[in-house]
C-alpha cells in the first residue's frame, strides 16, 4: 500500500530504544508497521547528556532511594523531537501516578497525528519537566512496572489498532470489548459440540434479529457478572 500523507507516528523518548519495536512487530500492528499505516520515531535520551551517555540521572533531592532523570536531558531531547513535528502532537509520560489508560483516551490520543512518548527508567524524572511541558501523565493500571518501555508499547498496540487500515475488516470494532462500555458476548466456533458442551442453540438458528439480541443480553449480563463498574459509567452518561 502507498502512503504520500505522513502516517501516525509514535516518538519515544527512552533510554533503552532497543527494546523496540519489538512485540510491536508482529502480527497486524507489525503488519501495519511495515505498511507504513503508523511509524516509530526512536529518542535516546542518553545522547542529550551534555556531560555524556553517564550524565542522565542524579539522586533525589531530600533523600530517598533511586535515581532520578534530569530535567534538562529530557528538556533537550523533547525540544529537538518537536522541531521536527511542529505541530499535531501530546506529549504522554508513562507513570503509575498518572490518569488510567482507558479505550476513550486511546482513541482520543489517535486523533493526532504524533504521540510523544516518555518512558521513565528508575524512580522517575525530575517533576519540574513534566510541569514545564505540561505532560499529560499516563498509567495503564494499578501496579508498578520497572519502567515506561512496556507501558508504552501497550498504549501503542491499542492505538494502533484503531487507526483505519490496520484492521482487515473495521467492523470487528462495533461490537468489541468496551464499546459503549459492555464487555463483548462470549464466542464460539467448529466444533458445534465440544467435550458434550454444546454452542448456544440461537447463534446456529440463522435468525439475525434474534442472535443480535441475544449478543446483547449476554454483553449485560457479563458486564454485570464481571465488571459492574463499567454498567454505572453507562449509567452515568
Ligand atoms: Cl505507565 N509506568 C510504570 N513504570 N509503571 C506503571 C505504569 C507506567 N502503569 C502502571 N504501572
Amino acid at each position: 500500500m502507498k502512503k504520500t500523507k505522513k502516517p501516525w507516528t509514535a516518538h519515544i523518548l527512552t533510554l533503552f530504544p532497543e527494546m523496540f519495536p519489538g512485540p510491536l512487530s508482529f502480527s497486524i500492528i507489525g503488519k501495519a508497521l511495515k505498511e507504513k499505516i503508523w511509524s516509530i520515531n526512536l529518542i535516546n535520551i542518553q545522547n542529550f547528556s551534555k556531560k555524556g551517555p553517564k550524565y542522565v540521572d542524579d539522586k533525589p533531592y531530600g533523600g530517598g532511594s533511586g535515581m532520578i532523570i534530569k530535567s534538562e536531558v529530557v528538556h533537550e531531547a523533547l525540544k529537538k523531537t518537536i522541531k521536527k513535528i511542529k505541530t499535531d502532537y501530546s506529549i504522554v509520560y508513562l507513570t503509575p501516578k498518572g490518569k488510567k489508560l482507558d479505550q476513550r483516551r486511546v482513541k482520543k490520543f489517535t486523533k493526532k497525528k504524533n504521540i510523544i512518548l516518555v518512558c521513565g527508567k528508575y524512580e522517575g524524572i525530575d517533576q519540574r519537566v513534566i510541569d514545564a511541558w505540561k505532560m499529560e501523565e499516563i498509567s495503564i493500571g494499578d501496579y508498578v512496572l520497572s519502567g515506561g518501555e512496556i507501558a508504552a508499547m501497550n498504549l501503542i498496540d491499542s492505538c494502533v489498532r484503531l487507526l483505519p487500515n490496520t484492521l482487515g475488516s473495521s467492523k470487528s470494532l462495533d461490537s468489541e470489548t468496551f464499546q459503549n462500555n459492555l464487555l463483548e458476548y462470549p464466542q464460539y466456533t467448529k466444533p458445534r459440540n465440544w467435550l458434550g458442551k454444546r454452542v448456544p442453540e440461537v447463534l446456529l438458528s440463522g435468525n439475525h434479529k434474534k442472535i443480535k439480541e441475544w449478543k446483547e443480553k449476554e454483553s449485560i449480563k457479563i458486564t454485570r457478572i464481571k465488571r459492574p463498574d463499567l454498567l454505572k459509567k453507562v449509567e452515568k452518561r
